[in-house]
């Protein structure tokens, strides 16, 4: 997806210049991919753009950096505070936030440790990530014949840039099918996740999704929807899937940050069909709360001026 041309990056401390935020190809991530990552989005509300919850998200980038032992040389309240003065220089009314924490120019090498750790917040509008007929019709899945990474072999837990190497894989696979997105079955050969969002279905009124020890990252999107249906009396529990239990799903639906909340109309072309009663009621409610229409999660949002 193009990314928007925006006025502002923040470098290590620093505003620069959108076409000045470079680094030197010898920067050792690009070459191992050692580097962990956030995405949120700040959504339009009346009192201008506000950021969906934002602490969870930098909280995550931080205990990802420890599952590889790097450490970010900034508090989570300065980083905080950077993406709050992003969104309001950069003039926009809603974003996509993309902090990214990574190993610097001045060593090469499979040790990490003697690079410094560098931090780059960048922030543009991002569009509906699985297209706009996504949330009105839903999407079309296929699973992937790319098996999600093994915990053991990489902290799935970590939102970290070289496992998305096997998100790219399993979507580039979807997408030349002819599909919209792709979901990872995990060793076990149970359901773990789209290449970017979570899985939920409903069978018979309950909610699921299946737990993080499956080899999920703990979305943030999908812990506010669990919210939300606790919230709501939906039952829900966070048990394993099986493939045939996306085909026989009364309702499915993906979650990220990126994604919202999307529905899914088929997997593997067993149709599932158009968006059902539970994952419309919380996608009405997700899009309250973004919006700051719900008193009762206003908690959820940071808005960028109250600072
Ligand atoms: N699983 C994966 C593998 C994943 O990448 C995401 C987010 C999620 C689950 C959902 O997590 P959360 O955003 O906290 O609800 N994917 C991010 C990156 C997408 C991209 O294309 O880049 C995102 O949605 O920002």
């Amino acid at each position: 997806m193009p990314i928007p041309r925006m006025s502002k990056i923040w470098m290590d401390g620093d505003l620069v210049d959108w076409d000045d935020a470079r680094i030197h190809v010898l920067t050792p991530s690009l070459h191992y991919g050692w580097a962990v990552f956030e995405g949120m989005r700040a959504y339009a509300t009346d009192r201008g753009p506000a950021i969906f919850q934002h602490r969870a998200h930098v909280e995550r980038l931080f205990s990802s950096a420890a599952m590889l032992s790097m450490e970010i040389p900034f508090t989570p309240d300065e980083l905080m505070d950077a993406s709050r003065e992003l969104c309001r220089v950069n003039g926009q009314d809603s974003y996509y936030i993309r902090p990214l924490a990574y190993l610097g120019y001045g060593e090469m090498g499979l040790n990490p440790m003697p690079s410094a750790v560098k931090v780059m917040i960048a922030v543009w509008p991002w569009g509906a990530y699985l297209g706009e007929e996504g949330f009105t019709s839903g999407v079309r899945a296929k699973t992937s014949s790319w098996q999600r990474m093994n915990p053991n072999a990489i902290p799935t837990g970590a939102k970290a840039s070289g496992v998305y190497v096997n998100s790219s894989l399993a979507k580039l696979e979807a997408i030349r099918a002819g599909y919209d997105e792709a979901i990872l079955l995990n060793e076990h050969g149970r359901v773990a996740e789209g290449s970017g969002e979570n899985v939920f279905i409903v069978k018979d009124g309950v909610l699921n999704t299946p737990p993080t020890w499956e080899g999920v990252l703990r979305g943030i999107t999908r812990d506010a929807v669990l919210d939300f249906a606790r919230e709501a009396d939906i039952p829900l529990t966070e048990q394993p899937l099986l493939r045939h239990d996306l085909y026989t799903a009364d309702e499915a639906f993906f979650t990220g940050t990126a994604a919202e909340i999307v529905p899914i109309r088929s997997v593997d072309d067993r149709l599932i069909g158009p968006p059902g009663p539970v994952t419309k009621q919380l996608l009405d409610v997700f899009r309250g709360v973004v919006r700051g229409r719900e008193p009762k999660y206003d908690h959820m949002l940071d808005y960028v001026s109250a600072h």
